[in-house]
């Protein structure tokens, strides 16, 4: 007999690891109703209690998982967040459900006041964006569950990717180098990676602000698992500056506290266009300026962000102009970039292969989401250790784009027996494989499934 229960994680537990792993026909069993579970009318929430509204960059990796379980929904999902793109073609961070209580998650509809901002849209929205990873997940969703009604969904969405695409490129680009800026962690989806330790200290900030506020994470997670206070100080702080400029994105390099050029969101955006490309073949659209612009993002990536010393890629800080020391997993993830010279890609093997990432043909775990020999390596906090579905994922593709099969293998089997025994956690400890924050998390089920279905 299969188990089926999640091990426990309330706040203050310590989470254990069940003992029998499930079977693949148990496992796509409890990905599909982890999904069906956090449906909600139009779109999936990440998860019922952490995450009550939609998420943009959740929502692309969610369609993929709908693919293989139900495909109409993939569109659902993506064409719901796409309705809330602004009129600047920003597709926001978080899509807020009015029928959820502005109390339910902090920061909430209220603080984000997005109502009198003239390019935002009548739904309550944020005003950030997360990683541009939905060309990349329309594309990957449709070669999975190909149809005449999926191929007229994704020729209606393409113009939007378009718009998205262009807000990046046109809007974000403060360095000037053909790259986006980042304007908060939030940003980067990796919220308190130890990439952004040094341009976060640089924000002032006290974490006493937070006793105005309420933070509704640590009622559903253990605070030891979470950002910090003063991580939410600041997180309040580079809000609150860009919210009293109207969201605006001019002049920005003068007034701006925080300032990065990542590579896991510069690489999300080249990857766009080569999977534009795609779409626009496939709907009777112009490939070739995609293809061009794909060519450009991909020399800037190497040119900016690679640094050859460590052999890994680097958040730049536009505040200082240096590469950001730490050598997290973001380092990793241009490998979804199908033009990286072959030099990078082998270096970027050598990184993911050492000690710091453990990746190999067989290994007991996927990927951690910081060096595990670093210092400031914490398993359980979050982006600063533990390991996550949708960064093995996004590597795993990149190992099989640029044809290493064997380590693509290891790395998949060793998400799916993480799963088998933890259950579709948010996030994993990178040793013991427990399961850590919300334990019905979406992406964790739908790329699951994306992997169970190759085998
Ligand atoms: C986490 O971020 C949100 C803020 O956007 C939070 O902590 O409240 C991150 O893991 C982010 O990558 C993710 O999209 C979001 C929802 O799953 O949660």
């Amino acid at each position: 007999m299969v188990k089926q229960v999640v091990p426990s994680v309330g706040p203050g537990e310590n989470p254990t690891v069940e003992s029998a792993p499930r079977d693949r026909a148990a496992l796509v069993a409890l990905a599909r109703a982890t999904l069906d579970g956090n449906w909600e009318h139009d779109h999936t929430v990440p998860s019922r209690t952490l995450y009550p509204h939609q998420w943009s960059w959740d929502s692309a990796f969610i369609a993929i998982g709908w693919a293989h379980a139900r495909p109409e929904r993939v569109w659902s999902e993506l064409t719901s967040l796409f309705d809330a793109q602004w009129r600047d073609g920003r597709v926001p961070h978080i899509v807020f459900n009015p029928a959820v209580s502005d109390a339910a998650y902090f920061p909430g509809p209220g603080f984000w006041a997005t109502g009198s901002v003239d390019a935002a849209p009548p739904t309550a929205t944020s005003g950030l964006v997360q990683p541009p990873v939905h060309a990349l997940a329309a594309w990957h969703a449709y070669r999975r569950a190909p149809s005449d009604q999926a191929r007229a969904a994704l020729a209606r969405l393409y113009p939007r990717l378009v718009a998205q695409q262009h807000y990046l490129a046109s809007h974000r680009d403060v360095g000037g180098a053909g790259l986006v800026s980042i304007v908060h962690p939030w940003e980067s989806g990796l919220d308190n990676s130890p990439a952004w330790d040094d341009p976060m200290a640089a924000v002032p900030a006290e974490a006493a602000v937070l006793r105005a506020y309420r933070r509704r994470d640590i009622v559903h997670a253990a605070a030891a698992h979470r950002p910090t206070d003063l991580d939410y100080a600041r997180y309040v702080a580079i809000v609150t500056a860009y919210r009293a400029a109207g969201y605006r994105d001019g002049d920005l390099a003068h007034r701006h506290p925080f300032l990065v050029e990542c590579p896991l969101f510069n690489a999300a955006l080249g990857a766009a266009e080569h999977a534009l490309a795609g779409i626009a073949g496939e709907i009777g659209a112009d490939p070739g300026p995609h293809r061009e612009r794909a060519a450009r993002i991909t020399a800037a990536v190497v040119d900016r962000l690679y640094d050859p010393t460590t052999g890994t890629f680097h958040p730049r800080d536009l505040r200082t102009g240096r590469l950001t020391a730490a050598r997290t997993v973001l380092g990793l993830t241009p490998l979804i970039l199908p033009d990286l010279p072959a030099r990078q890609v082998e270096a970027v093997l050598v990184e993911a292969r050492s000690a710091r990432f453990g990746l190999a043909t067989a290994m007991p775990r996927p990927l951690p989401s910081h060096d595990r020999t670093a210092v400031d390596f914490e398993p359980q906090r979050y982006w600063r250790g533990p390991s996550w579905m949708n960064i093995n994922w996004l590597v795993r593709q990149g190992l099989l784009g640029h044809g290493h099969a064997a380590l693509a293998a290891g790395l998949g089997a060793s998400m799916v027996q993480l799963a088998a025994v933890a259950g579709c956690h948010e996030y994993f400890h990178p040793d013991t494989g427990a399961g850590l924050g919300s334990p019905a998390f979406s992406w964790t089920a739908a790329l699951l499934l994306d992997i169970l279905a190759e085998d």
